[in-house]
C-alpha cells in the first residue's frame, strides 16, 4: 500500500490569520483553514481513498489500520489552530483526538448525508457571552466543494443563540471550500450534510478533538489497579471514569491487534505489552 499522497503545507499561519480564524469560528460556528495541503497532491489522495473504501455491512468506510485514516488529523495547520479554539487559557490545553467519523456517499448506494442536527448542546447563557466548546471538529472533503458537490450547511451563530433554528427564517450557509482546505466546525451549531448532485463519491472525514487540561503529568502509565477497573468495567460510566473515551483492551483484542500490526508495513514495529 502506498503511503498517503496528500502533502501538508508545513508553514504555520501568521498570528493575525490565526486571530481572524478564531474570531470567525467563535462568531459563526465555523472557519475554513486555507491551504492545509498542496492542492495537486489531494487529487491523488482522493483516488487512494476510493481504492481503500469498503462496505462494512452497514456503511462505506476505510480501514482504521491505514495511515490514510488518520492523515488529516496530522495536518500541522489544523493542529496549530486547535488549542486556540478550545480555551482562552494562557496555559493552553492539549488537544486530544476522541472520535473519527467517516461519511461516504456513493453514486450506487446513497449513503447518508445527515439531516439538520446538533451534535452538542450549548451551555451557559447562549447569546449573552461566549462559552468555549468542550470539543471541536476538523473536517476534510478532499475535493472542491460547491453547491453541486454536497456541501455541509450550517446556521451560523446557532451555537450561541438557541432561538436560531432550521426551517425558520434563520439564514443558512453552504460551506464552500477547496480540496486543499479544511473546515473547523462547532457542533453546537445546527448543521447538515447535503447529497451531491454531481456524480462521484462524497467523502467527509471528521476528527473530534477535546481539550486535555494542563494538569501536572498529562500522560501517565495507567496504574495497574486502575487498568483492572477499566478492563472490568460493567457500565459505560465506569469505563469512561477509569479510561476516558476509549474502550479498554482485552487480552483477546491485544492479541488480535498484535497480529494485525505484525502484518502491516506501517505498524509492524509496534508491540503491545502483555496484560497480567
Ligand atoms: O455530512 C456532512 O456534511 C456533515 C457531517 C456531520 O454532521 C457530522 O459528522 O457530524
Ligand atoms: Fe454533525
Amino acid at each position: 500500500m502506498m503511503p498517503p499522497k496528500a502533502k501538508f503545507i508545513e508553514e504555520s499561519y501568521q498570528i493575525e490569520e490565526v486571530n481572524r480564524m478564531v474570531s470567525e469560528f467563535q462568531e459563526k460556528g465555523y472557519t475554513i483553514l486555507r491551504n492545509v495541503f498542496e492542492r495537486e497532491s489531494v487529487k491523488e489522495f482522493k483516488k487512494q481513498l476510493e481504492e481503500l473504501m469498503y462496505f462494512n455491512g452497514n456503511a462505506y468506510t476505510i480501514p482504521d489500520n491505514t495511515p490514510h485514516y488518520i492523515h488529516g488529523a496530522l495536518a500541522p495547520r489544523g493542529r496549530q489552530l486547535l488549542p486556540h479554539l478550545l480555551s482562552h487559557s494562557e496555559a493552553k490545553p492539549m488537544p486530544s483526538i476522541h472520535t473519527t467519523i467517516i461519511v461516504i456517499e456513493t453514486d450506487e448506494a446513497r449513503g447518508y448525508a445527515p439531516e439538520w442536527h446538533k451534535d452538542r448542546q450549548p451551555d451557559g447563557m447562549p447569546g449573552k457571552e461566549y462559552h468555549y466548546p468542550d470539543d471541536v471538529f476538523l473536517a476534510f472533503y478532499f475535493e472542491d466543494i460547491d453547491e453541486n458537490h454536497g456541501p455541509t450547511q450550517i446556521i451560523p451563530g446557532s451555537h450561541r443563540d438557541v432561538n436560531m433554528k432550521p426551517n425558520t427564517d434563520a439564514p443558512v450557509e453552504s460551506i464552500i471550500l477547496n480540496m486543499e482546505d479544511a473546515l473547523l466546525i462547532d457542533q453546537r451549531a445546527w448543521h447538515r450534510g447535503v447529497s451531491r448532485k454531481a456524480p462521484g463519491t462524497r467523502f467527509v472525514i471528521v476528527y473530534g478533538m477535546y481539550a486535555m487540561p494542563q494538569h501536572y503529568g498529562s500522560t501517565f502509565q495507567m496504574p495497574r489497579m486502575q487498568m483492572h477497573h477499566w478492563m472490568n468495567a460493567k457500565t459505560t460510566k465506569d469505563r469512561v471514569y477509569f479510561g476516558g473515551p476509549f474502550a479498554p483492551p482485552t487480552q483477546e483484542t491485544i492479541n488480535a491487534f498484535q497480529e494485525e500490526f505484525d502484518n502491516c508495513e506501517f505498524l509492524h514495529n509496534i508491540s503491545f505489552p502483555k496484560l497480567s
